[in-house]
């Protein structure tokens, strides 16, 4: 692969509704979508993941535009590409900066797939034509408009339901919720809002069958999580806190959690994204894919690695319509059954809506070697 020019494009798109973690509430999604060209005119498309604020991890929008234009493109131009997994290696010299890096690789790895008239979850090593897929619901104004809210989802038949929780909205909101829905798949995400010292409040949680509990102590710990899992039920599953596969096998070799959400743009890639996914089955910690309110190009990259084996959980990868009137690529993502057809055509599977992408951009810079 020859990359000749590269358009890098800042989109805002507004949610359809807000939503709102234990860190803060997104009412619009402003996001980094690449365009890389290649020699012979063909596109491989990539989404950065990082928000404007750094609240869920240090990256933001800006500082992923100034690694992606100052650092990553000038080693991008540097020599062809011989498959998408080289680019790990040469990236390496750049510490961290994980969802810029994966931003890059993504549109490199649907390109490469196209390249070789492959859909890009075949590219992968994929097995599955469907996937199974939950859906995460943020904190709400009251108990009853969550309950009004899973019940939606629920009646349109999503695997499991994922609410997030923080002091003040967590042990009665569960007890609510499964009064309610007493045999729902149901888990829990805190994004890092506690600490040991709430080991009580979340030890109260144990009796609601809770799949999980998703990422409940500091986004860069391991160790107090293996002290509170050793003392509780609910398995924990690591978010934040896992990288990469050499932090993965860490945390599974401490007992830090018994589940791992693995997000692309997290770990750098859907190269180190598939490498998490085979430590985890060689350890037999399930793994599911994370979300982070992408449109439509970060969705279908979302949805072809969740076709690995070990990926026995469903994510948090919803429908096109949960998030926005219109997505950015044809068809949208439609979730049926709980479950979303794997599209089979070359790369991504999905064709970028050009007219759609340009009513969303704000600004475009175009790069060349
Ligand atoms: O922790 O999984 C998370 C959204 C933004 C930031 C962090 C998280 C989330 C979600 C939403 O839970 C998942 C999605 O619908 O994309
Ligand atoms: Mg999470």
């Amino acid at each position: 692969i020859k990359v000749k020019r590269v358009m890098l494009r800042h989109l805002q798109m507004k949610l359809k509704a807000p939503f709102t973690t234990s860190f803060g509430s997104f009412q619009k999604k402003e996001f980094i979508l690449v365009e890389a060209i290649d020699e012979d005119g063909v596109s491989g498309w990539g989404e950065s993941v990082a928000f404007p604020s750094p609240w869920y991890n240090e990256e933001t929008v800006k500082t992923n535009w100034h690694i992606i234009e100052d650092f990553l493109l000038p080693l991008l131009f540097q020599a062809p590409i011989a498959h998408p997994e080289e680019l790990q290696q040469r990236f390496s010299i750049i510490r961290k900066n994980q969802m810029a890096k994966a931003a890059i690789e993504g549109a490199i790895w649907d390109l490469f797939a196209k390249k070789q008239e492959l859909p890009l979850h075949k590219a992968l090593g994929g097995n599955k034509n469907r996937i199974e897929v939950g859906v995460s619901i943020g904190i709400q104004k009251s108990v009853d408009d969550l309950l009004r809210i899973i019940e939606r989802y629920v009646q349109d038949g999503y695997r499991r339901i994922k609410i997030k929780i923080k002091p003040g909205w967590d042990v009665d909101v569960v007890r609510e919720v499964r009064r309610r829905f007493p045999n729902v798949p149901l888990m829990a995400d805190a994004n890092s809002a506690y600490s040991l010292a709430d080991i009580d409040r979340i030890k109260a949680l144990d009796e609601f069958r809770l799949m999980m509990i998703e990422q409940p102590l500091a986004s860069d710990d391991i160790v107090d999580h293996a002290t509170l899992q050793a003392q509780i039920k609910t398995p924990i599953c690591l978010d934040e806190s896992i990288h990469s596969a050499e932090d993965a096998r860490k945390a599974i070799q401490l007992g830090s959690c018994q589940i791992i959400n693995i997000k692309i743009g997290r770990v750098g890639g859907l190269s180190e994204a598939k490498r998490i996914h085979d430590i985890c089955q060689e350890n037999n910690i399930p793994v599911w894919c994370g979300g982070m309110l992408e449109a439509g190009v970060g969705r279908a990259h979302n949805i072809a690695i969740t076709t690995l084996d070990n990926f026995t959980m469903p994510g948090d990868t919803a429908a096109s319509s949960h998030y926005w009137e219109k997505d950015i690529i044809v068809p949208e993502v439609v979730v049926r059954n709980g479950t979303i057809t794997v599209p089979e055509q070359p790369g991504i599977g999905y064709e970028v809506d050009r007219r759609q992408v340009d009513i969303y951009t704000s600004y475009v810079k175009v790069y060349r070697p």
